[in-house]
């Protein structure tokens, strides 16, 4: 009853207020952080802003927590489909909180296992999208490597400057970012610490496209709209094979596609998806 006296008021009023309440109501309620704002989008979309504007969204460990419960809450819900995440126009992230790293000692960072944590984000089942604008620097580099897809402001500048503070990428960089741009320009831009603008960093395939920044966020959120758009365990099955990619040899990776594959037609889904097709129409996903 409650939902559909919004859906009502959503064709004659404000779309995003009118739904916002809607979402408000469910697990998002009352929900607030200090290091990123949120959203959850009637299309199944979930949107998250890191927002720590005075250090550029530098990662400290609080931003961390903020992240993380969000994101893991997003990955639960069932109606979201993709889930996007940005910056500022200015930075997405500029790094690692150096100042809250820069008194640390070895033996805690080894027994606490430091950054450890931050692969969690990673593994998010949902499919992801990084929105980058401005700096992604060091750990918000990192980052939006954990994501699936990362789109690009044109003013996007990326890169693992942590030699310049006498340390090394410690959240995936030498991994992530040498299997995106290749050797030769990964260990350049490592043992330099320079940055990489968002051309090259498109042409290199670190990033999926570059579009204007003021354009950014509303790009991405389409493209998440997309993805949410189609039959949820399908999305999941296709962004297990091509993640699988990075973690076996060319004919297991293939085995393991084709069992997946094999497995879709145990779904619901993949009836209703060939049917449609023939049928002429929509597919009306059940997601199962
Ligand atoms: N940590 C803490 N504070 C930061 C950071 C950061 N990474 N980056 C910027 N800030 C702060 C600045 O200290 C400054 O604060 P204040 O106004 O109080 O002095 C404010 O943000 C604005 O910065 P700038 O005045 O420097 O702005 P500019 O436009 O002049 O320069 C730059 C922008 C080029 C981005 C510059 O700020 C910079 O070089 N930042 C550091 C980039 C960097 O080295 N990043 C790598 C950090 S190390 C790292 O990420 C290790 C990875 C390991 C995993 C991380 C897990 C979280």
């Amino acid at each position: 009853m409650l939902a559909s006296t919004l859906r009502r008021s959503v064709k004659k009023n404000n779309f995003t207020v009118t739904l916002r309440t809607f979402c408000c109501t469910t697990q998002y309620k009352g929900l607030k952080y200090d290091n990123c704002n949120f959203e959850v989008k009637e299309y199944g979309v979930g949107l998250v802003t890191i927002n720590r504007p005075k250090a550029l969204n530098a990662l400290c460990d609080a931003l961390y927590q903020d992240l993380h419960d969000i994101i893991t809450k997003m990955d639960k819900d069932e109606k979201i489909g993709a889930i996007v995440l940005t910056g500022s126009d200015r930075a997405f992230a500029a790094g690692a909180d150096i100042k809250e790293m820069s008194d640390k000692i070895y033996p805690a960072t080894y027994s606490t296992d430091m950054l450890a944590w931050w692969e969690n984000i990673a593994k998010v089942r949902t499919p992801t999208i990084a929105a980058v604008n401005g700096f992604a620097l060091g750990g918000g580099c990192e980052l939006a490597m954990m994501c699936d897809i990362i789109l690009a402001g044109d003013k996007a500048q990326f890169g693992q400057p942590e030699i310049k503070l006498g340390t090394i990428p410690g959240m995936g960089g030498s991994q992530r970012f040498t299997r995106a741009v290749g050797k030769a320009r990964a260990m350049e831009m490592i043992l330099t610490g320079d940055f990489m603008k968002a051309d090259e960093a498109c042409t290199r395939g670190l990033v999926s496209r570059v579009v204007p920044s003021e354009e950014l966020v509303d790009d991405a959120l389409k493209t998440a709209k997309k993805i949410a758009g189609m039959s949820r365990p399908i999305a999941l099955l296709a962004k297990e094979a091509v993640n699988a990619a990075f973690e076996t040899t060319l004919d297991t990776g293939l085995r393991f596609e084709r069992r997946l594959f094999h497995s879709t037609f145990a779904t619901q889904d993949q009836k209703e998806g060939m049917s449609a097709f023939s049928e002429k129409r929509t597919p009306a996903w059940k997601h199962k």
